[in-house]
């Protein structure tokens, strides 16, 4: 049997006419609950979406319930005062949490008009989809095939209360803050983030692409095969792999527990000039099979590090294994590292600068180099 389907026209909702809709699609949403879900289908056209007080989300989606459209013609689109103020966020769960939700082939669209980050002014908590509750969980949500722009704040975001969250073949674009931003506590788990991208936009982003933090307990993040033109930073995770995704900019995280990295190609932007890679706080970390790439001549490979005045604890057990990392700064440096191998990494050009350099660090093996 078909899920039954709930038009936002049909509850009032007009397109292409400038006019609020927020309300209208209220209805079809409630329609759905009291069902007990549905589909909730959003034509093709342009609605207005704002806040109407100071509710956060702006439209709660209920359980059991499919948020369809046809594409990127399928717009929700903020009211242009979101400009004026802060906390709209389009979409996400009511005050009891939700399960089983798909939004798939919509475009949402946050009106932004911040060219870039200025702290104070920017109003960075409007975002387009924003899971997180602290008393109820928010279970098996995926999003796919959507397109998400022009938000001051974070496209989409999880966080505490969330688990087994999928964000697939996702495009992103001028986003102000993070793209996908993942967080939680300690019941929250199983994240993964594949196939999305961010495409070439106007604004300045003074996030990334793919982000993890305020991560707290955070178990099980994969983020694989996506295209990053502004970094991943992840961090904070127990039980993390970072797989087969190219990225230009860096990747980076401090705090993970139990992290795998492998099959990454990771170029530097030309003005980059630390690290291309770089880890804090790793207890397990597995670095295998990744391409790294600096193009500013100061730019180095990857970075291991701990013990700072600020966190005394050293990275432990890191395995830096078969890359090939092309930088004219040092190649691999571990600073503050206790217990790791560093094997057949091959370091070039001959005459980077330095190939691997250790300080602070102790209980570790380097096979060969291969110059
Ligand atoms: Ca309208």
């Amino acid at each position: 049997m078909l899920a039954a389907q709930y038009n936002i026209e049909d509850y009032g909702a007009i397109a292409n006419d400038e006019l609020d809709d927020t309300l209208a699609i209220r209805k079809a949403f409630s329609a759905c609950e009291e069902a007990d879900g549905g589909e909730v289908f959003i034509p093709a056209g342009i609605f207005i979406v704002s806040r109407q007080g100071t509710e956060s989300p702006i439209i709660e989606i209920p359980s059991n319930t499919t948020v369809s459209g046809e594409g990127t013609s399928s717009t929700l689109k903020f009211d242009p005062e979101v400009n004026n103020t802060n906390f709209w966020r389009m979409l996400g769960a009511g005050p009891t949490g939700c399960q089983n939700v798909t939004i798939r082939d919509i475009h949402l669209d946050g009106s932004n008009t911040f060219m870039s980050y200025d702290k104070g002014k920017t109003p960075e908590q409007n975002y387009g989809v924003f899971f997180y509750n602290t008393k109820a969980t928010i279970e098996n949500v995926t999003i796919h095939d959507c397109l998400v722009e022009n938000f001051s704040g974070d496209c989409i975001a999880m966080s505490k209360g969330c688990r087994n969250m999928t964000v697939r073949d996702v495009s992103l674009r001028n986003f102000v803050r993070q793209g996908i931003q993942m967080g939680g506590d300690s019941g929250s788990h199983d994240y993964l983030v594949t196939g999305c991208q961010d495409l070439e936009g106007e604004v300045k982003s003074a996030g990334s692409t793919i982000h993890v933090e305020h991560a707290d307990g955070l178990k099980g993040v994969q983020i694989t095969n996506n295209r990053c033109s502004q970094s991943i930073l992840a961090g904070g995770v127990d039980g993390i792999i970072i797989s087969n995704n190219v990225i230009q900019g860096r990747l980076a995280g401090n705090g993970n527990l139990n992290a795998v990295i492998t099959g990454n190609f990771i170029r530097g932007r030309d003005d980059l000039k630390r690290f291309v890679v770089q880890f804090g706080y790793s207890n397990g970390l597995i670095f295998k099979n990744n391409i790294i790439i600096g193009n500013h001549e100061e730019a180095g490979g990857i970075y291991v590090w701990g013990s700072s005045r600020y966190r005394p604890e050293p990275s432990r057990n890191v395995l830096i294994a078969d890359n090939l990392i092309q930088v004219r700064g040092d190649g691999i440096q571990l600073n503050g590292v206790d217990h790791g191998s560093i094997s057949n990494n091959i370091i070039s050009p001959v005459g980077a600068k330095t190939n691997i350099v250790q300080k602070r660090s102790q209980n570790i093996r380097l096979d060969t180099v291969a110059p």
